[in-house]
């Protein structure tokens, strides 16, 4: 049976399938039709999950790093071989193009490849002990069972940058997805069970953050929480996982500039600045939402824009020939349409765009006209707040070092770019850019999964997804000392 032909889907606890009796529909955002039901699981099912996540754990982290390896190079075949399927249930349920839903489905991959070379590295350090027949080092041990939250806006690749070094590493995962988008949650269990994953190493509870994700942020045997999603939610549960000294890797979002220097070319930073505003329908942590330009070429990226604007064709992200996809839902929606009238309010000038769309076969889903403000100042809410739709803020500024300071003075700090052929510049510019991600003569989307994915300020607490990094998330740091001498040696005492 097809996940679709489904009626509703369980949760995934200790390898099985288990209903849970309350549910909340899954809505197509590109019609607005229901696509199934998912669970919404209580505290108690939380628990069974960890449950069954702990004594998973124990014989997990026995078997050798390249052993558990294996099985996220199968994992990774199997996304591979339903890569296709995958890609159109993803923009079923999340919206996104076709082609954008291939390329988050090829992140996934790509992830379960990196991380089973880990299998065979996972590395620490030998170093020189003080004393004499002394061997010491540090080596990464896992914390036990980690929990996960991801959102709905890259529901499958988050929860590969998340889960799969998790898995390496030899931890136990319990994983919240987003309500909105269960079914990659499903595929992703589902490849894991047929994987040969041992049951419980991953288990899957569907639910609200107020139920499951509080439930598992007070849990006391979940010693990692790993979470991507908003700034608000993002410090309540850092503020309860410092309470239990528990860890927490946050990734709360961003407000990413491009900056247009009046040397760039114009033509390449035009369609940069609108794959990464409007691809994904502005829904990303790295979408580009403002754009810093040099006022000496002001006018001509602006009339450039609006041109490329106009030849953006939106609706169902299953037709190929559309660029832009719906908005994920009404509430996301009115998100959007607030920030429209506060940008008004402000001053700023709607160049393009402003409304919802509602023409034709538009009209069930949820959809936004790309939109362009100009006239835009730093210091204005559109300017400073994360709006995660289709919207652009162009600030005009007179000099290099304006543009870095406009593009610093936000309170997040996920992705910047810069266009520009000035050798000089771009060194500065990467040095002097406030944010975990930096682009040259790209916009300022498509990290790749091998790079640690994160950033400053508001946007997270320091720690890192993706890439190497994401290891020191669901790793602790173990030094080891064998004195092989025969003798007790006291280190900083019997050193001659
Ligand atoms: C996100 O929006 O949270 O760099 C993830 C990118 C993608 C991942 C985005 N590779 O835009």
């Amino acid at each position: 049976m097809t996940v679709l032909q489904m009626e509703k889907l369980s949760n995934f606890i200790n390898g099985e399938w288990v209903d849970v009796p309350r549910s909340t529909a899954v809505i197509n955002p590109a019609t607005g039709e229901e696509l199934l039901q998912v669970p919404l699981s209580s505290a108690e099912d939380v628990d069974k999950a960890v449950e069954a996540a702990k004594k998973a754990q124990k014989e997990w982290a026995l078997v050798p790093a390249p052993q558990r390896a294996e099985v996220l190079y199968r994992i990774g075949n199997l996304l591979k071989e339903h890569k296709e399927r995958l890609a159109r249930l993803l923009t079923m349920e999340n919206g996104k193009v076709l082609e954008e839903a291939r390329g988050e489905v090829q992140e996934g991959i790509d992830m379960a490849f990196y991380m089973a070379g880990e299998g065979r590295r996972l590395f620490g350090q030998t170093t020189p002990a003080e004393l004499k027949d002394k061997f010491a080092m540090s080596q990464r041990a896992p914390v036990g069972v980690v929990g996960i939250i991801t959102p709905w806006n890259f529901p499958i690749a988050i929860a590969t940058w998340k889960s799969f070094p998790a898995i390496v590493a030899g931890n136990a995962v319990v994983w919240k997805p987003a309500t909105e988008t269960p079914i990659m949650a499903y595929e992703l269990a589902k490849i894991c069970e047929e994987a040969g994953l041992p049951k419980g190493v991953l288990n899957v509870v569907f639910g609200t953050g107020s139920e499951v994700g509080n439930r598992m942020v007070e849990h006391e045997d979940i010693r990692v929480i790993s979470f991507t999603g908003s700034n608000e939610v993002g410090r309540n549960v850092a503020a309860a996982c410092g309470r239990q000294l528990k860890k927490v890797s946050l990734e709360m979002g961003g407000k990413n500039a491009v900056i247009v220097m009046d040397d760039a070319d114009l033509d390449l930073a035009v369609e940069g600045i609108i794959w990464s505003a409007f691809g994904t329908s502005g829904q990303r942590c790295t979408a580009c939402s403002r754009v810093i330009v040099h006022e000496a070429v002001k006018e001509k990226l602006q009339e450039k824009l609006l041109t490329a604007m106009e030849q953006l064709t939106i609706g169902n992200g299953l037709d190929e020939s559309n660029r832009v996809g719906p908005i994920i839902n009404k509430a996301g929606l009115e998100k959007i349409k607030k920030y429209i009238e506060i940008g008004k309010e402000e001053g700023a000038k709607l160049l393009a765009g402003g409304y919802e769309l509602t023409e034709g076969e538009l009209k069930n889903g949820f959809y936004f006209a790309p939109t362009l403000f100009t006239d835009v100042t730093p210091d204005m809410r559109i300017a400073q707040e994360e709006i995660f739709g289709p919207v652009i803020s162009l600030i005009s500024v007179k000099s290099f070092e304006e543009a870095i300071e406009v593009n610093n003075s936000v309170s997040y700090g996920l992705s910047s770019s810069i266009f520009t052929r000035d050798v000089n510049r771009v060194f500065k510019a990467q040095r002097d850019l406030d944010t975990g991600i930096v682009y040259v003569n790209a916009g300022t989307t498509g990290a790749e999964i091998h790079l640690p994915f994160g950033g400053t300020k508001g946007t997270g607490n320091g720690h890192r997804d993706s890439g190497v990094q994401a290891l020191d998330v669901f790793t602790e740091w173990k030094a080891v000392y064998v004195d092989f001498s025969g003798k007790l040696q006291r280190a900083q005492i019997d050193v001659e």
